[in-house]
């Protein structure tokens, strides 16, 4: 029987890409280039962070919403790489934890609307991975937001309650999902936590399985990944999300992924250098693929909309050692 998820085992490779206000710092912010001060409690130094971990004042960086005028962006192009390195399917971050809407959002004006730019993104991406015959899947932000009064916010943060996140899960959590579902019909989404204290708080099994039910009732076919709890995932999701960067040794029982990064961001670093080899990210792939799984590797993109020339380069890399070694 024809199940929802088998394009998803077959897929094996996929894009992923980290892109929105952040993308305009590139990693640096007011003189301070991550890691710099973040560095303080071994944390992560993640450029999409940068609002939190550089303390960015919560005016200047709403501001950003000005400068984010990717006039290069080029959705067809995009694609064609993915397509070209072999990939099967595409995942971008419609709204990371910052709060920001990568499309045309009535729940909340902190959009690309409110951008110079103001083009339909996610739109054209929609069509280029039709084009190319590419599944195409959203990151969505659930827990974490810090534009909306009631997002979980970081946990040295001061923290909301239960009931501010009630107010943000029915105001815009909800209310965007739905948007997402009916503007573009997704593939699937992938949500993300990561079990710490205030997912048990907010991201209870209630709440999981409202999310889990509005989707499925709207549209049957789009995937939901693991991590929409990290805690306790339930039966009824579709595939699990290993760790950033982990990758197992053992088969498992469930479709999974391991998504990971060509450098150590995942949004758009201007001074990251950490970029793995070709060679590296094949052997990773062929190791999730041989147990399984899939490889959803991350771009960054620049914040006029173009990729990194490395991430061009590991990317062809990559598609020329597919043409040599499979028989597709
Ligand atoms: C999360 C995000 O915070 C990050 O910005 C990025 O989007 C990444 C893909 O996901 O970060 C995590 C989440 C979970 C773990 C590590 C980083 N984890 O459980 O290992």
């Amino acid at each position: 029987q024809a199940n929802r998820a088998d394009w998803f085992k077959e897929a094996k490779f996929g894009m992923f890409i980290h892109w929105g206000l952040y993308s305009v710092l590139g990693g640096t912010y007011n003189g301070h280039t991550l890691p710099d001060k973040s560095f303080k409690n071994g944390e992560s130094w993640y450029a999409e962070w940068i609002q939190q971990r550089l303390e960015v004042p919560e005016k200047e960086y709403r501001a950003l919403v000005k400068q984010f005028n990717h006039v290069n962006f080029d959705a067809d192009a995009w694609i064609k790489e993915a397509k070209n390195a072999g990939m099967k399917y595409f995942v971008i971050t419609s709204k990371h934890h910052d709060g920001f809407a990568l499309w045309d959002s009535k729940v909340s004006t902190y959009d690309i609307a409110s951008t110079p730019y103001k083009k339909d993104i996610l739109g054209e991406l929609a069509k280029a991975c039709k084009k190319y015959g590419l599944k195409y899947g959203f990151y969505y932000s659930h827990c974490e937001d810090w534009e909306h009064p009631g997002g979980a916010t970081p946990h040295w943060t001061p923290q909301k309650t239960d009931a501010q996140f009630e107010k943000y899960w029915r105001e815009k959590c909800l209310p965007q999902v739905t948007e997402l579902i009916q503007r573009y019909s997704p593939d699937l989404f992938w949500f993300d936590t990561w079990g710490d204290e205030q997912e048990k708080i907010f991201i209870s099994d209630k709440r999981r399985d409202e999310l889990i039910a509005l989707i499925r009732k709207q549209s049957p076919k789009t995937l939901i990944n693991g991590r929409i709890s990290w805690l306790n995932p339930g039966n009824d999701i579709d595939f699990l999300e290993m760790m950033d960067n982990d990758y197992p040794s053992e088969l498992q029982h469930r479709p999974w992924q391991t998504p990971a990064t060509m450098v150590h961001s995942w949004g758009w670093h201007a001074k990251d250098y950490n970029w793995k080899t070709a060679a590296e990210m094949i052997g990773y792939l062929v190791n999730n693929v041989s147990k399984g799984g899939n490889y959803l590797l991350n771009i960054g993109p620049k914040p006029d909309g173009t990729f990194p020339p490395m991430a061009i380069r590991r990317l062809r890399e990559m598609g020329a050692w597919m043409v040599t070694n499979s028989d597709a």
